[in-house]
């Protein structure tokens, strides 16, 4: 391919800036969006690092009018959208806003894509979180299990995993999805599970605080890092063929036992400092991912590098050099 030229949305988000750093090191120019925010030093703490490595313009997926401006002058290859309102229980506070975003922005970005540079090749973050209470008999959720989603945030990635086959079928787009489980890393959002823990659990090991509050501890979750998984996603743009594939670590813990990991390691007992607060709670809550990753693994090559321990040392430590040098 002669145009190495991409675009991230989303390329501030966990997944945007690791995915920014592969196709950097891959060889590729590396464009994206972020959106406007009244604290510019905000703006792009994920990105700082890559210095003008990259080529940032503020845009959002609700802006349909910027999306096609940019396409159309950029001529991008290959175009990922991990954009998104991220937060399953926070879509329960603004779910419109996160249908807008999640939904309407799917078909916004698609629709500049179809305009703009329709020979590319397009990326969607779709999301586990589809699949709801759905579980095949042997305890896996792969590409054909039914997805009766359980949450505003699950109902939106629907209709744009939807809207991203129909087109590709309907106008034979290069578009495929990602259907990714939950990945986390240092650059993890600290109001998802796994960083709150860790985060909290690091503040109690050093006196700053003595009590996590959380809320279902007996979900059950298929954790994988995010480096890995932004790997799968180049992987997915390049196939020959687009369609949807799962990406997962095939193993699930609960909630549960990853605070009984994280507190181990810190030589503390989980039980000792996790209390129970409602207002983690969400109004419906899925209670079981476990994925199955075979289409990925035998059409791709791909496969996870990083173990769940190496992923949540990872973080322990990261947290750890933080209010170490904080201090
Ligand atoms: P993240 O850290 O929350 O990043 C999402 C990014 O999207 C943020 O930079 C955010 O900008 C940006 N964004 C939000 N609304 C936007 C809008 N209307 N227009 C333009 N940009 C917007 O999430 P992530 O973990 O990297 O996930 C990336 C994508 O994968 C998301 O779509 C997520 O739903 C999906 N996904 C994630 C997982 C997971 O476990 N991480 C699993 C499956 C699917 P601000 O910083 O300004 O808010
Ligand atoms: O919750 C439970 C909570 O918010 C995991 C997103 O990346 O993955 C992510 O969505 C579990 C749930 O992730 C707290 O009830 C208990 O059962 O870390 P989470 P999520 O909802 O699975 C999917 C695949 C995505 O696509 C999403 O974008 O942990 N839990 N206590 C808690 N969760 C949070 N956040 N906070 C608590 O205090």
């Amino acid at each position: 391919m002669t145009n190495r030229k991409c675009f991230i949305s989303g390329i501030a988000g966990q997944d945007g800036s690791y995915l920014a750093e592969l196709l950097l090191a891959s060889g590729y120019e590396v464009h994206g969006i972020v959106r406007r925010n009244s604290v510019s030093e905000q703006q792009h703490t994920r990105l700082d690092h890559l210095g003008e490595k990259v080529h940032v313009y503020y845009g959002d997926l609700a802006d349909l009018s910027g999306l096609e401006r940019l396409f159309r002058d950029l001529q991008p290859a290959e175009i990922y959208n991990l954009a998104g309102q991220s937060h399953v229980r926070i879509s329960y506070d603004i779910p419109q806003y996160t249908v807008q975003t999640n939904a309407v922005g799917v078909l916004n970005i698609l629709e500049a894509y179809r305009s703009g540079c329709p020979e590319a090749r397009f990326y969607q973050a779709s999301s586990s979180e589809m699949f709801g209470s759905s579980v095949e008999a042997d305890g896996f959720q792969r590409e054909t299990t039914p997805m009766v989603p359980v949450s505003p945030y699950g109902c939106s990635k629907l209709f744009g995993f939807s809207i991203v086959r129909n087109y590709r079928d309907a106008y034979k787009m290069h578009a495929s999805n990602g259907i990714l489980f939950n990945h986390e890393s240092p650059r993890r959002g600290s109001n998802f599970v796994t960083n709150k823990t860790i985060k909290t659990a690091v503040q109690i090991k050093l006196g700053l605080e003595t009590t996590l509050e959380l809320g279902n501890l007996d979900s059950y979750r298929d954790w994988g890092h995010a480096k890995d998984y932004v790997r799968a996603m180049h992987l997915i743009v390049q196939q020959d063929i687009p369609g949807d594939w799962v990406v997962a670590t095939g193993e699930t813990r609960s909630v549960r036992d990853m605070c009984r990991y994280v507190f181990n390691s810190l030589e503390l007992n989980y039980e000792d400092h996790v209390v129970s607060n409602a207002r983690f709670l969400r109004p419906q809550e899925l209670p079981y991912l476990k994925g199955d990753a075979t289409r990925i693994m035998a059409e791709t090559g791909w496969k996870p590098e990083y173990s769940f321990e190496q992923l949540m040392d990872e973080m322990i430590d990261s947290w750890l050099c933080y209010y170490s040098t904080s201090r």
